[in-house]
């Protein structure tokens, strides 16, 4: 468990159902290469509520990377669930259920895995990267994130170089990377120097996709 008080983030949000919406809203943006981004605000509803019972279920752990010749602290706790691993929360499988019946005819395949990270507030970050580890380095896919908590910007970036894309993902908010994103386009959290509280981001990914 992590060290952490529970924090409202709406006040309209408290006694809110813990449910995902219809994706009938998401709006599609097509980037260059065969990459695209769906986007579907607000699309969590009991954000708080299940903000905070990950930020207490969860088993957060702390992650060293070797980085050339120094072992540095991954700035970010995390948790991955495998494929037969249990979710932490029911709201995670209807969430999954969900993103598998609009995007399976799509994908040709269902999302399988669920990696956690918990942003403990602007120090914490992650740095301009695709998910190539696995099948994604050379075939489309998509990395689907729900993001909860403290508004954080998601940063987009052609590999070719390019102008970023920025969007500021909120509070039950759902960020779908698409097509070739993860081979042709970079993505990025980047450290805030301004007061920000914690933010959960749940990545529901395919089979042999890291
Ligand atoms: O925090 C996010 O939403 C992005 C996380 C991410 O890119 C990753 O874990 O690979």
């Amino acid at each position: 468990m992590v060290a952490m008080t529970a924090l409202q983030f709406s006040l309209l949000d408290v006694d809110t159902e813990i449910k995902p919406q219809s994706l009938d809203l998401v709006r599609r943006s097509r980037l260059s290469d065969g990459a695209w981004i769906d986007l579907c605000r607000g699309w969590m509803s009991g954000a708080d509520e299940l903000f905070d019972r990950l930020a207490h279920r969860v088993s957060w752990h702390a992650e060293q990377r070797q980085m050339y010749e120094r072992v540095v602290s991954v700035p970010r706790l995390l948790s991955f669930y495998d494929e037969q691993d249990v979710l932490p929360d029911p709201a995670l499988d209807d969430a999954k259920r969900l993103l598998d019946a609009h995007y399976a005819p799509e994908l040709g395949e269902p999302f399988r895995t669920a990696g956690l990270c918990l942003y403990r507030d602007g120090r914490d970050s992650v740095a301009w990267h695709g998910d190539t580890i696995g099948r994604s380095r050379t075939e489309d896919t998509m990395v689907a994130i729900i993001s909860l908590g403290a508004p954080r910007a998601l940063l987009l970036r052609p590999r070719g170089g390019g102008r970023a894309l920025r969007h500021n993902l909120g509070h039950g908010d759902l960020i779908v990377m698409g097509g070739s994103c993860q081979r042709t386009w970079e993505h990025a959290v980047p450290k805030t120097a301004r007061p920000v509280g914690p933010r959960i981001s749940i990545q529901f990914r395919p089979r042999g996709v890291r």
